[in-house]
């Protein structure tokens, strides 16, 4: 079969999951540029295959697939390399539990009510307090969870995966630094994941949709 395609655009924080993910399990993904962003919003051709119209899709031969917890375990089960999940369950449990809170509580607050509301100078400081204390309390929630040197222990994994990219634009205005220093086991192992090998390009990525400081 031909490598995965996966359709989206860099400097999102959902597409950037899926490729940390493909980068350790040693897949190479195809790729094709897609801003949901754009005036007029995705083109017909994506919305057939997510009508949510929300990036990464991953298109694998016939195998049309949406949402990144679905995306980056099909990359772990469908092809070989280092394993992302533990096969224990209650481990197995707990990559899910991390993934579960980032996506509930911390990339809303974090990239949407701090990173974009601040870097658009588009704050209102009741949101941007309001984005404060969820920050604080989904920082909280994985810092009772992580272990270390990655958050499920000895190896890196999806957990890893998914939360790295979220920390990134958090980091990426002042008051989100600050945040993060609050917890410094996290800003530890976000320190690892920047220095592991290609996850910086990742989390750095910005592809045609530029530099613009707006949605993630
Ligand atoms: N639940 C989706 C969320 C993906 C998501 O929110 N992607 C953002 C970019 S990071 C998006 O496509 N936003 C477009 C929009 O909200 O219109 C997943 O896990 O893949």
């Amino acid at each position: 079969m031909t490598a995965p395609l996966l359709i989206g655009m860099d400097s999102s924080v959902y597409v950037r999951i899926a490729r940390l993910a493909a980068l350790e399990k040693g897949v190479a993904l195809e790729r094709q540029h897609l801003d949901p962003f754009l005036p007029g919003g995705p083109p017909d051709w994506f919305l057939a295959l997510n009508p949510a119209g929300k990036i990464p899709v991953l298109r694998h031969g016939d195998f049309v697939l949406t949402e990144t917890q679905a995306i980056t375990a099909y990359l772990d089960e469908a092809f070989s390399g280092p394993p992302l999940q533990p096969t224990e369950p209650a481990a197995r449990a707990r990559l899910r539990q991390i993934q579960g809170i980032v996506d509930a509580y911390a990339y809303r607050p974090m990239v949407w009510g701090l990173y974009v509301a601040l870097s658009e100078g588009s704050a209102k400081p009741e949101e941007v307090a309001r984005a404060t204390a969820e920050t604080r309390r989904a920082l909280g929630l994985l810092a009772r969870l992580a272990s270390a040197p990655w958050l499920l222990g000895g190896a890196v994994s999806l957990a890893d995966c998914h939360l790295a990219p979220v920390i990134q634009y958090l980091t990426a205005v002042p008051p989100g630094r600050a945040l993060l220093d609050e917890v410094p086991p996290l800003a530890a192992w976000f320190r690892r994941c920047r220095a592991r090998a290609g996850w910086a390009a990742v989390l750095d990525a910005v592809g045609p949709e530029g530099g613009r400081d707006r949605a993630r």
